[in-house]
């Protein structure tokens, strides 16, 4: 099988196996996971924290390092690297996108939101933790995240460049983003619909902000911080919106069609819990179809840009609609 479904004749030349993009995705995975874990120390200069911070330490490492598919700081990396930047350039950012996504499933478990006690097939943060320090642990992996994306300027980024960077972060975070889509995604349990099409319509303003957002800003800082153009900054962010609805429709399909044991969170919930989703709203198979184009329309976006070096980006777009978890 191959992992590109190429759009055009220029994309046509290229191609990357499962197993050299599986182990490409690894290799970049690996280097985030070290960025990550040395951003969070459990000592200070061989000193251990005092006792209630090491508490809040233990809890935001608890999420942030537990698994993850690293779809976010991969797709910054990436994006970095395409419009010419060096991966090191950006990996401060993309920890920082991905301390975001993590604060934010942080506060997507607790019982006053989603109530899940399961994540990434081991006890969600407040359930190991208890409430209180997880909302402190979100709170401050959000604070991490603008600490660490400023300190790039260390690295030799401009301070324009920072504070673009910072700039799309805080958009993708506020009712410009996810605290948008949660708020719609509340809001949802309790309305009723004219017809489909208010539903979908409804659904997808939803989910653009709740995940597609978060993605796109992941794609943009990655080349702001390499020194993309503005076409090419443009370029990307089309590319991102479309992987990151289609993330979410797979998303949704994945929870009705597999179990707990194979996504590691609590499957079927959205159907129990009466959820406007894609499947409910379209039916599984046209939710499959709905994102197969949206891959198709993202890699259309991806034209113009180097050939060889938009292979990853290719297949992290075909990744994650053949995605099994
Ligand atoms: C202030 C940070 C903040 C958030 C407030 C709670 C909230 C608003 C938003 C929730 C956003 C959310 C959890 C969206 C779901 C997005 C999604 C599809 C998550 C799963 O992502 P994966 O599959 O997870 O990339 P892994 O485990 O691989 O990292």
């Amino acid at each position: 099988m191959r992992l590109i479904r190429p759009s055009n004749r220029r994309l046509s030349s290229i191609a990357s196996s499962d197993s050299e993009f599986i182990s490409y995705m690894n290799n970049k995975a690996k280097s985030i996971n070290k960025a990550l874990d040395n951003s969070i120390p459990l000592c200070n200069n061989s000193v251990p924290l005092w006792e209630p911070v090491l508490e809040v330490h233990k809890a935001m490492r608890y999420t942030l390092l537990s698994g993850g598919k690293r779809v976010r700081p991969m797709l910054c990396l990436v994006a970095c690297e395409l419009v010419g930047g060096q991966e090191s350039t950006a990996m401060p950012a993309a920890c920082a996108v991905e301390m975001i996504h993590a604060a934010s499933l942080i506060l997507d478990d607790l019982p006053c939101m989603d109530d899940d006690s399961l994540r990434r097939g081991i006890p969600t943060n407040h359930k190991v933790f208890g409430e209180k320090t997880s909302i402190l642990a979100s709170n401050a992996l959000m604070s991490l995240a603008v600490k660490q994306t400023l300190a790039s300027t260390s690295l030799g980024v401009t301070s324009e460049r920072v504070l673009r960077a910072v700039q799309e972060m805080a958009r993708a975070v506020g009712t410009e983003g996810l605290v948008a889509g949660q708020a719609a995604d509340l809001a949802g349990e309790r309305m009723s619909f004219k017809n489909e099409d208010d539903e979908l319509r409804y659904l997808e303003l939803m989910h653009v902000h709740k995940t597609a957002v978060l993605v796109e800003a992941a794609a943009v800082v990655g080349a702001i911080m390499g020194g993309g153009s503005d076409e090419e900054i443009e370029r990307l962010k089309s590319y991102a919106r479309c992987v990151g609805l289609m993330f979410q429709v797979m998303d949704d399909v994945l929870d009705e069609t597999k179990s707990s044991e194979e996504l590691g969170k609590t499957a079927g919930k959205d159907l129990i819990t009466g959820k406007l989703t894609y499947p409910k709203v379209m039916g599984v198979d046209n939710a499959r179809e709905y994102a197969k184009r949206l891959n198709r329309e993202a890699q259309e976006h991806l034209q113009g840009f180097d050939s060889d070096k938009v292979v990853p980006l290719l297949s992290l777009a075909d990744y994650i609609v053949k995605r099994q978890n």
